[in-house]
């Protein structure tokens, strides 16, 4: 993936014709556009396809199953032109280790350790080192970790070494790009505070100053 603004947009839009018009307006100011499943479950599975025409996209599909079920998905997204798969990290090694051997050198496997909002203190916070020390014996070429605690991006830096970190949580969640950048992020992850603005490609920008004014 791209490491040039480190700003992935996360395309939670669910007409499609507003999320296409919006990539269309970023594309070449993100590094990546992040879909999930509001997205899919409303304009189908070829809009990973579609928008790889604008950017590199990564499939947030959070997945969290047994080997063969994560091996079925991981493939699904990759056929379909997807760059990078979010997984889950706490199903366990011999999950995390098919989605990386799945993936192969076609795409890359991102792992969630700890989610960024409120909830993910309860059970995610506690065990995120664990989940990336695994993680990292898996092979995953990357984690996922909260802007919205930005020490315990810190945290996981000091675990995983050179993998990256991309981190959710920025706006509309209440953690700021900057500070995340700072604490060891590679990629800020943002959605509302750009899919519903007036302007989104204005307010990307803005997001790609402050980040740009931190490194
Ligand atoms: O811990 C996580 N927090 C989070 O918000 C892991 C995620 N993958 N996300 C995703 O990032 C979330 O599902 C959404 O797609 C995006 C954040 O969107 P927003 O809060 O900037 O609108």
């Amino acid at each position: 993936m791209r490491k040039s603004s480190r700003l992935i947009l996360a395309l939670d839009e669910t007409d499609k014709s507003k999320a296409l018009a919006i990539a269309g307006s970023v594309a070449g100011l993100v590094d990546a556009i992040k879909i999930n499943w509001p997205l899919v479950l409303s304009a189908g599975p070829e809009i990973i396809t579609e928008l790889s025409k604008f950017s590199d996209v990564i499939c947030d599909f959070k997945v969290a199953d047994i080997p063969n079920t994560v091996h079925l998905i991981v493939e699904g997204s990759v056929n379909r032109g997807a760059a990078a798969v979010i997984v889950h990290a706490f199903p366990g090694s011999d999950s995390l280790e098919e989605a990386v051997k799945t993936a192969g050198d076609r795409a890359v496997i991102y792992a969630v350790t700890e989610m960024s909002h409120p909830g993910g203190k309860e059970f995610t916070a506690p065990n995120a080192e664990a989940l990336a020390q695994m993680g990292v014996r898996c092979g995953v070429a990357g984690f996922i970790a909260p802007a919205t605690r930005p020490e315990r991006i810190a945290a996981i830096r000091k675990i995983i070494g050179d993998r990256e970190i991309l981190s959710p949580g920025v706006g509309a969640q209440g953690g700021s790009a900057a500070d995340a950048i700072k604490a060891g992020a590679d990629y800020v992850i943002v959605g509302r505070a750009i899919y519903k603005a007036e302007n989104p490609r204005a307010v990307a920008e803005q997001i790609c100053k402050e980040i740009q004014s931190v490194l």
